[in-house]
């Protein structure tokens, strides 16, 4: 699915990843080297999408043999196994990593952003590193990126980043994913940087944050700090003449591969020997798997697990909550914490062992994931105690491990995943008395409920993966991409300047039907062209020449407009109705049989995948795969390639909207049909052409410096762009307005 996306979208695009962590660690091992892999959904779906992309990594190099692997750029091609992109590595001083990471982004960012200002520590020197370092990444960036790049920035390590790199590289497209939260103004205003972070931030033209809510506390940041330009309905904020995206993006987890794991034999025989090593046979299980990290609220769940022992004496010696801890940025606080925690539970495990049994096992490492699917399968219960967390992927993980839906998750609802998912056992951390109730609760719940709610959540993490969600932020980055192509402007901020432009001119208006006059729908039937745009292009064309240029054929163009008076074009400009006689275009070398060969070639290779649609228009014809599931698009863009080889003589191919044109090479397209039109209807008329597809740019390469040329969604030939097909009705309105 995410292959077959990449190949469809990113052939002409270069992709620069920039994250803090690097994806693969050169480490000394006796006397050589060796390469780890960081564990981490994120890392992985990221290294899927740069193995398809083949771009450029950058990250710090933070191995003990990170600068003996690079060569003289500080490249180095990986993965090691099948070398596929460039992993750039960026170097830091032992004092720049303290203050830069140590200081600003641990010591104040992360508890900042977490609400636990308490933990708040700044020190000036933390924030002349952290601009410093942000400095080494731009450049670094700088160094590969040209006008087709995509750069995509991860978290609050990199703040300064995009605006450092917009000012160099004004028409680079840079997005951002902030994973953890984002608070609102009466947090945010305690950092000392608060206005130059948020200036950083607005150098993306995209910022991806976990669940809405961070995205309206953003916004009001913003409100609050700096004299920019908040549109609350579409969520973009204007400021000093860029404009941002901002929107939700749930981040998620490869749930094939933990359903997968979980149900495999090896896991069941890893759950055995879990049993067993800890005489668990007849005991409920619980389940706490965190980095050691006081935002995971630790503390708070032992207190509650205390609490539960403490009023259930029955559960006492029934069970048995298994944590599993990794240790994180050992410095402290984090030291200090660990020592907490470890003292709590020897404290209760005192309290409450008896016989052989302990009420809480306590690991205090890396479990790998084929091991942590074993121990997520065995709990009858999960506990997420976040006192403030930007998604929570444990809470993904622990269900998509339930292959026999018998587990309940506990999840505190200030984790961004309750925010996200039905189904769980919400509680609120600070509430202990309540906590230790949905502890019994969950172990209590009735054996279908408890399935029903596993269920739901299974499915809707199954529907929205990682890979759905890497799919997600690549098409928004598309989208802004396409609509900010260097001289491309959005059309309403220039409004002015069309007005000029036409002042006292006699118009010729030029419009594309499908996805223009009408909304993009599932198939080319279903596209009707709505009332009221039909009244207002009849009105319209009272006041000045119209001619609609569409790829259907001219007979079906025709009777879908149904106004008279407009002159049409079919079959991409092929064919032209000048309102009383059709005029084709010169006799094409290519024989009509030659067409039907290629089509009935193609309806018998793309027979065994659904949903293609085969439109056959007489001189061109339009294969539509809108509707083709995406497991199935690699399959069809192999045979689709393959077979069009056979016939690049004769045949052009454009790509447009799920839709592959095909037309013989020698026949007008749409820049012709606009060509023979001014010349022989609208000389001396200023022409306007609104179209939204790639078969339209024929017609905004002719018009280029002699008309307006108006794109939705933007395009490298027009020089305008609308935002959407709504935004048409407006211009059209506008028009008709300056006709009155
Ligand atoms: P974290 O807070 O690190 O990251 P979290 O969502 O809690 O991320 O996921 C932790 C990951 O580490 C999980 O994949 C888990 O399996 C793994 N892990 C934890 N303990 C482990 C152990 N002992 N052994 C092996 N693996 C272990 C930030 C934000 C989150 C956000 C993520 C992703 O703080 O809110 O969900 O990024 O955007």
């Amino acid at each position: 699915m995410l292959r077959a996306f990449i190949e469809e979208n990113f052939a002409d695009k270069k992709l620069i990843v920039i994250t803090n962590r690097e994806p693969y660690v050169h480490k000394k091992a006796g006397s050589g080297i060796k390469v780890e892999k960081p564990a981490g959904g994120v890392t992985s779906a990221l290294d899927d999408v740069m193995r398809a992309v083949g771009g450029t990594w950058v990250a710090w190099g933070s191995g003990s043999s990170d600068r003996e692997a690079v060569d003289g750029k500080d490249c180095i091609m990986v993965p090691p196994e099948n070398p596929s992109y460039t992993l750039k590595r960026v170097w830091l001083s032992p004092t720049e990593t303290d203050n830069y990471y140590h200081g600003y982004s641990n010591h104040l960012l992360w508890p900042l952003c977490h609400i636990t200002l308490d933990r708040v520590y700044y020190r000036k020197r933390f924030w002349q590193d952290y601009k410093k370092v942000n400095q080494y990444f731009a450049a670094a960036v700088l160094k590969d990126a040209d006008k087709n790049s995509i750069v995509w920035i991860h978290d609050f390590h990199l703040c300064l980043v995009p605006k450092m790199l917009r000012e160099k590289e004004a028409g680079l497209t840079i997005a951002h994913f902030w994973h953890i939260p984002w608070p609102d103004w009466s947090v945010f205003r305690v950092c000392p940087q608060s206005k130059e972070l948020l200036e950083g931030l607005l150098g993306n033209d995209l910022i991806g944050f976990q669940i809405s809510l961070f995205v309206k506390n953003f916004m009001e940041c913003v409100k609050e700090s700096l004299d920019a330009e908040i549109d609350y309905n579409n969520s973009t904020i204007a400021y000093k003449g860029h404009i941002t995206r901002l929107k939700a993006f749930p981040i998620s987890i490869d749930y094939d591969k933990f359903n997968s794991m979980a149900s495999s034999q090896q896991t069941e025989k890893v759950m055995e020997n879990i049993r067993h090593k800890y005489k668990l046979n007849n005991s409920f299980i619980g389940i706490g798997v965190d980095r050691l990290e006081y935002t995971k609220a630790l503390i708070k769940r032992l207190q509650a697990i205390d609490l539960f022992f403490e009023r259930c004496e029955r559960f006492r010696e029934r069970f048995t909550f298994i944590q599993i801890a990794v240790p994180t940025r050992m410095k402290e606080p984090y030291i200090s914490y660990k020592e907490t925690v470890e003292g709590l539970i020897t404290k209760i495990n005192k309290k409450y062992s008896k016989g052989g049994w302990e009420p809480i096992i306590y690991i205090d490492r890396k479990v790998e994931h084929k091991y942590l699917a074993a121990y997520y399968r065995l709990a009858d219960v999960a506990i997420i105690s976040s006192v403030y967390d930007g998604m929570n992927l444990v809470a993904k993980e622990y269900a998509a491990s339930q292959a026999d839906e018998n587990g309940a998750l506990i999840l505190s609802e200030l984790a961004g995943a309750a925010d996200e998912l039905e189904g769980a056992i919400l509680v609120n951390p600070y509430d202990i008395e309540g906590f230790s109730d949905s502890i019994k609760a969950a172990l209590t719940l009735p054996k279908k409920e408890k399935a029903a709610r596993m269920s739901l959540l299974r499915r809707q993490i199954e529907e929205n993966d990682i890979f759905r969600w890497v799919i997600n932020i690549l098409r928004e980055m598309l989208s802004v991409s396409s609509m900010k192509c260097e001289k491309c402007g959005y059309l309403f901020d220039r409004i002015d300047e069309i007005k000029d432009k036409l002042e006292g001119k006699k118009l010729l208006l030029f419009l594309d039907y499908d996805g223009t006059l009408t909304p993009i729908v599932e198939s080319p039937d279903m596209a009707v062209i709505p009332d009221d745009m039909r009244s207002l292009l009849a009105e319209l064309r009272r006041r000045l020449p119209i001619a609609v240029i569409s790829g259907r054929s001219l007979e079906d163009i025709k009777k879908r407009v149904g106004i008279e008076g407009i002159i049409y074009a079919g079959n991409h400009g092929a064919e032209i109705w000048d309102g009383e006689k059709t005029i084709a275009s010169q006799q094409s070398f290519v024989s009509r049989d030659l067409m039907q060969e290629f089509l009935n070639r193609l309806k018998e290779s793309l027979s065994p995948i659904n949903g293609v649609l085969i439109e056959d228009k007489g001189i061109t014809a339009s294969i539509h795969y809108r509707m083709v599931k995406e497991r199935d698009l690699p399959k069809l863009f192999k045979t689709f390639t393959e077979l069009s080889k056979d016939y690049k003589d004769s045949f052009r191919i454009v790509i447009g909207k799920k839709v592959f044109e095909i037309r013989p090479v020698d026949i007008w397209d749409k820049g012709d049909a606009v060509s023979w039109i001014i010349k022989n209807i609208g000389n001396g008329s200023a022409p306007i052409y609104i179209g939204d597809d790639a078969t339209d740019e024929d017609a905004f390469k002719i018009l280029r410096g002699k008309g307006i040329n108006i794109c939705i969604g933007g395009n490298a030939e027009a020089e305008y762009y609308l935002k959407n097909q709504k935004e048409v009705k407006d211009i059209l309105q506008w028009l008709l307005k300056q006709q009155q």
